[in-house]
């Protein structure tokens, strides 16, 4: 499907550092190694309500980890799926009455806008399930033909026992792995599994359920198997990063990595696991289901600058759980106006050692609120005009820097 529209990176001096970023799989902080075409996979929506600023941290930090490759001199394919077939969709469409069509639709390009309008650079390749079902069926007829699968009535299941290093990915223990499988969508009580913990692959078709009729029967793909096949098919195996908010770690990102390794029968999947921590308002998780949402569209309909509230967002480290509160939107707005005053000197003092320590900043698991701290810094001694040496090209490369690096335009 489409993505949204791209907007242009400037080029910087030189170049940045290698990007290292924590590994949920080896739980450490390493350098991530790609080629010249760097890799990333980060699981898109579930199209069933609109982009809430949950989402929105976990995209712009993965929006970081592009940047940051790009400035290293790498180019970057990146690929997002779109969960537009699943149980939490159609359990909104049947409830509201509206086709689940029609509700995948208006989400997704709800999301893009949303998107655009922060400056997320697009992927590359953004694929829905629906289009992908014939890839994944017949991804699950091979793990079907090679035992790596089983059916169970008419679906078809993932016996956890075909990934020699399952839990590998989560460091979860058994029973964390089953406390989460059944809060996440998996189904641990399910007759006839041969362990608790395995997982749907085909959904046989259901009364009053979308299915599609293939190869395998009527009905639809299970969730962790279309990313496992969306990414594989289009990054191969070992690719540099598979993403997403760190509620994904377990069951999804394990499951995803089990089945590609299944079908493969090589390893590792992803290169590293990366998880964003949870946005929450008022000390819960922010979540569609739960409905404590602050959604990316209201701000921009009530006028609020989406620099401002991607700003809002980049000043807590990507990986920490945080609370989002209206006070992180007003100092965001504060900073903002601070570095739009700044940038728009005819000369300010020298840049480049500014830009040395964000690049570092950044390439180091990409600590933006120490970024950010150093850019207030540079724009308090531009301001105040008693510092005397300037430089007429750097209010230029502060917006270029800022621009290119953490996305905002100060322009
Ligand atoms: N479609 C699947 C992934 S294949 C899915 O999880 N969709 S989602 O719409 O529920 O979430 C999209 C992304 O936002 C996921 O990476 C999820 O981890 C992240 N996310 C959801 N809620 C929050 C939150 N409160 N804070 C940070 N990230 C969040
Ligand atoms: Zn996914």
């Amino acid at each position: 499907m489409d993505g949204w529209p791209t907007t242009d990176v400037p080029e910087l001096p030189g170049s940045g550092p290698r990007l290292s970023l924590y590994d949920t799989a080896q739980q450490a902080v390493r350098p991530t190694e790609p080629g010249d075409t760097a890799r990333m996979y980060v699981c898109g929506i579930t199209p069933y309500d609109a982009t809430h600023l949950g989402h929105a941290a976990t995209y712009l930090a993965f929006d970081l980890v592009q940047r940051v490759w790009r400035d290293a001199g790498h180019r970057v394919h990146y690929v997002q799926n779109v969960t537009d077939v699943d149980d939490p969709l159609l359990e909104r469409a049947a409830h509201t009455g509206e086709s689940w069509v029609g509700l995948a639709e208006r989400e997704t390009q709800l999301f893009r806008e949303d998107m655009a309008a922060l400056r997320v650079l697009p992927p590359d390749d953004y694929v829905g399930a629906v289009e992908a079902i014939p890839e994944i069926t017949e991804a699950i007829a091979a793990m079907l033909e090679a035992g790596t699968a089983y059916r169970l009535d008419e679906d078809v299941y993932f016996p956890v026992d075909a990934a020699p290093g399952f839990g590998h990915e989560s460091n979860y223990d058994r029973d964390t792995m089953l406390a989460l499988f059944a809060e996440r969508g998996g189904d641990p009580q399910r007759a006839g599994k041969r362990d608790p913990l395995d997982s749907v692959l085909w959904r046989g078709r259901r009364p009053s359920e979308p299915y599609w009729d293939t190869p395998l029967g009527p009905g639809r793909p299970g969730w962790h198997i279309e990313c496992s096949v969306i990414a594989l098919n289009r990054l191969g195996m070992r690719f540099d990063v598979q993403g997403g908010g760190s509620d994904l770690a377990f069951p999804h990102h394990e499951h995803s990595a089990a089945h590609a390794e299944a079908l493969t029968g090589d390893e590792p999947f992803a290169q590293h696991y990366v998880h964003a921590g949870m946005i929450g308002l008022d000390g819960e998780k922010m979540s569609k289901s739960r409905g404590n949402l602050v959604l990316v569209s209201k701000l921009r309909a009530a006028g609020v600058d989406p620099m401002a509230i991607r700003l809002a967002l980049l000043d807590g480290h990507y990986r920490d759980d945080r609370e989002w509160t209206g006070g992180r939107l007003r100092a965001a707005e504060a900073r903002l106006e601070r570095w739009r005053a700044a940038v728009a000197l005819p000369a300010a003092p020298p840049a480049d050692e500014l830009l040395t320590l964000v690049r570092d900043r950044l390439a180091d698991d990409l600590d933006t609120p120490t970024a950010l701290v150093a850019i207030d810094s540079w724009a308090a001694s531009a301001l105040d005009t008693a510092d005397g040496v300037t430089d007429d090209a750097a209010p230029g490369l502060v917006a270029d820097l800022v621009d290119a690096l953490l996305g905002v335009d100060l322009r």
